[in-house]
């Protein structure tokens, strides 16, 4: 241990967490080592598996200002305002995900991002080494293992950071040596990415600023937009069922799916059997852990600690709130031991909030959407949010457009949910509602948030 500096750590994954954290870090006066298993994208290209864009929203953007690089990630940016649904039927409506433009999304590309992240925790002086995969770790010797290409090596550590993914080496590493309650929920559905290119003028074939998506019951179609006019479009549908992985197994069911229950989408994925036959089906699922850390020697950030289902677009949003506030945790004098502490005590709660947000939007976005009660209770929540600014404030506004904890989202969306449900219940219009009755309901249910937040 003492051959190593003080205020030394070592992170292991360079994906999204890893290259922000080790950013955040270096430039509070840490000397930060970063281990990752693959090759460097600036040089071999993107090598990702994972989702080719994301939507990013101001609890990741908060962390990119943290860092300065939001400048840089957002010139790649493409807003998105709303939700574009595409209905069974034909026609496409546009839900606003916030009052104007001030209330936004942005799609940005994984890939693109990652390497600006890299950049600049290159220029912050973190020693990243590529192409080298934690295989496992001596906790009393203090010392990490790594696989490489051609030789081995032994590092010696003070404490490490697991950035490195839902199917993080770390914590299996940590959970041999102590149990870390994991429990892992395995959503029966699985997804695979298809491509829109750009029209023939070089433009955007569909409407450009629009999360688009088909909600067809037990399964969907998204398509978040690309700053090179494509669009990516991710299909989910159940691994087992009448309509699933397992009956929709080549190219051509694929298109006959696409035929039959996205027929506005299909003349727009030319290459739609052979993106099907060659991206890989990706698996989605929760992790819970009761522990993600290891005294003061070890933790984990990000999907590491906390993988959810991508259904509120949250996943990188949250591991880069996790990065942010670990890195305030770990300012000034502290132990590691204490830091740690600290920070599993205010990110566990918020991390299990997110993650019960997100698996209830599965249903809401595949199967509410376009429900005639769903959209009632909407437009009255926009109704109650303009009489009650900063009181009454939509769960996905304070999910996306704010910073306060996710767990407090949580928990007044469903005392707002409440509220709306009881208010629509068996109608189907908001003629004669008793407005006074329900502003007082409101009033009393609902304190004012905190305005900084
Ligand atoms: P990762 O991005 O997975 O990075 C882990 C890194 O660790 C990788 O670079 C990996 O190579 C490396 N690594 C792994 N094992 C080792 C090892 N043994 N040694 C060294 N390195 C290792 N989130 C959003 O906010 N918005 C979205 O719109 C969104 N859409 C999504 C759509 C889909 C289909 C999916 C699956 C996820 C989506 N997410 C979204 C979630 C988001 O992708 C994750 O939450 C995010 O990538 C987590 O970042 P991370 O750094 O923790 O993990
Ligand atoms: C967003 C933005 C993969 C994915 C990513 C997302 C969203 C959805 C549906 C999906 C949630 C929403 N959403 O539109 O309510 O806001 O990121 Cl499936």
């Amino acid at each position: 241990m003492s051959a190593i500096a003080d205020r030394h750590i070592t992170l292991v994954g360079a994906g999204l967490a890893g290259a922000l954290l080790a950013t955040l870090l270096a430039q509070r006066g840490w000397t930060v080592e970063l281990f990752e298993r693959r090759g460097d994208p600036r040089i071999h290209g993107y090598a990702g598996g994972r989702s080719i864009n994301l939507a990013l929203a101001e609890r990741g953007l908060n962390a990119l200002r943290a860092a300065g690089v939001d400048g840089e990630v957002m010139q790649q940016a493409v807003m998105m305002r709303g939700r574009m649904v595409h209905f069974r039927e034909g026609g496409e409506q546009l839900q606003r995900y916030g009052r104007d433009d001030s209330e936004v999304i942005w799609s940005i590309s994984r890939g693109d991002l990652n390497i600006v992240l890299l950049n600049a925790a290159e220029a912050a002086g973190v020693d990243i080494h590529f192409d080298r995969r934690l295989e496992r770790v001596d906790f009393d010797a203090g010392i990490a293992h790594f696989v490489g290409e051609r030789e081995d090596i032994a590092r010696p550590f003070r404490a490490l950071v697991g950035c490195d993914g839902a199917g993080s080496s770390l914590r299996a590493a940590m959970h041999a040596v102590s149990d870390l309650g994991e429990r892992i929920e395995v959503m029966p559905h699985g997804y695979k990415e298809l491509e829109i290119p750009p029209a023939g003028d070089g433009g955007f074939r569909i409407e450009p600023n629009a999360l688009h998506i088909w909600p067809r019951g037990d399964y969907m179609c998204i398509a978040l937009p690309n700053d090179e006019r494509t669009f990516t479009v991710t299909l989910f549908l159940p691994v087992e069922g009448p309509t699933s992985f397992a009956s929709v197994r080549d190219g051509a069911d694929a298109e006959a799916l696409f035929a039959r229950d996205f027929a506005d989408a299909l003349p727009l994925i030319p290459d739609l059997r052979r993106d099907f036959e060659a991206n890989p089906t990706g698996m989605l699922a929760t992790l819970y852990l009761d522990r993600w850390r290891l005294d003061g020697r070890a933790v984990l950030v990000g999907d590491a600690a906390h993988a959810m289902v991508p259904f509120h677009g949250q996943g990188m949003n949250c591991a880069f709130e996790d990065c942010v506030a670990l890195a305030a945790h770990l300012e000034g004098d502290v132990d590691t031991a204490a830091a740690f502490a600290a920070f599993e005590a205010e990110r566990k709660p918020n991390a299990a909030a997110i993650q019960a947000m997100a698996l209830e939007n599965y249903r809401e976005m595949s199967d509410r959407v376009d429900d005639a009660d769903f959209l009632l209770q909407r437009k009255l929540e926009r109704l109650l949010a303009e009489r009650h600014p900063g009181r009454f404030v939509p769960r996905y506004a304070m999910v996306s457009f704010m910073r306060l904890p996710y767990a407090t989202a949580f928990e007044r969306g469903q005392a707002q949910r409440a509220l709306l449900v009881d208010a629509t219940r068996g109608r189907s219009d908001l003629d004669d509602l008793d407005w006074d009755a329900l502003d007082r309901r409101v009033r009393e249910a609902l304190s004012p948030l905190p305005t900084e937040a």
